[in-house]
């Protein structure tokens, strides 16, 4: 039996379509489902729509239509979206699916009878965009009452309503957090988490309201709502089947090796949803990263500033494996990093078209020219040979060791690492002028065969990241289907390419970009 792995996105409001940012974190995560199937484990990839609350019921209804016929096309929009993206998930959860609501019910219904839930009043204050309660300690400023979290004015709701006896389990999450180093990341992010909301004490958290009805109905005091946040949270093991009559996959994959999620969200994935686990005897998932922010030169992506960019009209120009690329090489995964066009257009240029892209037409071109395109065998040779194997064979341990620890930047380094290698390996060997004697024809075969056998090396650990390249490279160099000169493992030993392999030169894999008319158009 394959080892298991369970990786999560945060399932998004579809208030409205999506923007890079969120699409960030659903590629990330597709990198890493993509590498750990590459590895040989059996990868279950969530993702889905939060579609409750009383922010999509107001959204909805500002354009006069009911909250599922404004979120159906939205829903569709998103899927487009992740296809365009290449994003390989194996479930899509609708928090509005029956399998879901019902999952949501009971674990209300079990809280409930075993005491953890109890009614009682509220009185606080609301932020509806972040669907967040606050106390007014936390909310209150000199010039009135904001959410401490996005920073927008907050209503006062008084209420009756459900609450959860949080505090009941906060030194047993604390217990936890510290004795699992690895739960909470990045290790700073763990600290904020411990120093502004555990060590100050919890409150009992409301779970339900009264004042709107966009929600999945408390099932003994249908009067009520459950909170977006329980039924959002409860998507990670509603959509295993957790207590339902198919529980297989829930037996098999929970608990979650990692949620990934932007660290806006990242109090509620690591204090609400692990005592909510705790008080249902549920196992805590592995580990919760809370990466960065996507900002534009102008500070956070907001629709409200209309810095906002749509990843579809990047795709359709740029294509999904340049977008994909970008994103992973360009920002530190745990940090804040910044989208500006200059460095997008800069990246496709230097990295895509002139690096990997022309290392490989040029490449292909001379083993056309010089062996009417089939890959001639190698003959012992000593440097620069032997320095370029040496890097072509230790970069696939590089690039796990950063992939397990979710730093897609520095694996992406260390591939171009390789590719700068090869590329200088032609300045150094020039081919050009062992072509023009007989004697020195065995010399310029063993360069075509290093040159073709370090693309196929670096062609195969990009398959994380990159999803159509891979295929387009493996065709020019005629390994399409050969699964062992494919395979992972395989990059990992030097001569993994057969001799004799056709090479045929296609279509450039990435166009250069004309740096004015692309800044013009994004
Ligand atoms: O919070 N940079 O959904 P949401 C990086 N429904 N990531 C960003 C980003 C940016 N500028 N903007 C958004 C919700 N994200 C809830 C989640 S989960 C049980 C419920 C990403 O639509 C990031 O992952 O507001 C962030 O956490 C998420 O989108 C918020 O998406």
């Amino acid at each position: 039996m394959k080892p298991t792995y369970y990786i999560t996105t945060p399932i998004y409001y579809p208030s409205n379509k999506l923007h890079i940012g969120n699409a960030y974190t659903t590629i990330a995560c597709d990198a890493v489902a993509r590498y750990k199937r590459l590895r040989g484990y059996d990868v279950y990839y969530l993702t889905g729509t939060d579609e409750h609350g009383q922010k999509l019921q107001e959204r909805a209804a500002q354009d006069g239509k009911e909250p599922l016929e404004f979120i159906d096309p939205v829903v569709d929009w998103i899927r487009d979206l992740w296809d365009r993206l290449d994003i390989s998930y194996d479930d899509f959860i609708r928090t509005t699916q029956p399998r879901h609501k019902e999952v949501v019910q009971k674990v209300f219904q079990r809280l409930l009878d075993q005491g953890d839930i109890y009614l009682g009043e509220y009185e606080g204050y609301y932020c509806v965009p972040c669907e967040a309660f606050w106390t007014e300690t936390q909310a209150k400023t000199d010039k009135g009452y904001f959410c401490p979290d996005c920073g927008r004015e907050v209503k006062l709701v008084k209420e009756n309503n459900y609450f959860f006896r949080m505090s009941k389990y906060q030194d047993r999450l604390l217990k936890h957090i510290e004795e699992n180093p690895e739960f909470i990341q990045p290790e700073t992010r763990k600290n904020e988490m411990i120093n502004n909301f555990l060590k100050p004490g919890l409150q009992d958290l409301s779970v339900s309201r009264s004042t709107f009805d966009w929600g999945i109905k408390v099932p003994s005091d249908p009067e009520h709502v459950i909170y977006v946040w329980i039924d959002a949270l409860t998507n990670y093991i509603s959509a295993l089947g957790y207590l339902s009559d198919d529980d297989s996959k829930y037996r098999r994959f929970w608990p979650a090796d990692v949620h990934m999620v932007g660290k806006d969200i990242l109090r509620f994935h690591t204090i609400y949803w692990p005592i909510l686990l705790m008080a249902l005897d549920v196992p805590l998932p592995k580990q919760i990263f809370g990466h960065g922010w996507l900002l534009m030169p102008d500070g956070k992506m907001s629709k409200s500033k209309g810095n906002v960019i749509d990843p579809k009209l990047l795709i359709d120009r740029y294509g999904s494996d340049g977008v994909r690329y970008f994103l992973l090489r360009e920002i530190n995964f745990g940090q804040d990093g910044i989208f500006t066009p200059e460095s997008f257009v800069q990246r496709l240029n230097f990295d895509l078209a002139n690096d990997i892209g022309n290392l490989l037409s040029r490449t292909a071109t001379m083993i056309e020219k010089y062996f009417d395109g089939v890959i001639p065998a190698a003959e012992v040779a000593g440097e620069p040979d032997d320095s370029l194997i040496e890097l072509a064979v230790k970069t696939k341990g590089l690039v796990e060791e950063h992939m397990e620890a979710m730093r897609f930047s520095n694996a992406l380094a260390h591939i171009w690492e390789l590719v700068g290698r090869t590329n200088k390996y032609i300045d150094e060997t020039m081919p050009w002028n062992l072509a023009k004697s007989e004697e020195t024809k065995g010399r310029l075969a063993t360069v075509m065969y290093n040159l073709a056998e370090s693309i196929r090396i670096s062609s195969i650990l990009i398959q994380p990241f990159m999803t159509k390249a891979p295929a387009k490279i493996w065709d020019q160099l005629g390994i399409v289907g050969n699964e062992q000169a494919t395979s992972w493992e395989s990059a990992g030993t030097w001569g993994g390419l057969p001799e004799g392999s056709t090479v045929s030169r296609k279509e450039l894999l990435f166009p250069r970009l004309d740096v004015a008319a692309e800044l013009a158009f994004i």
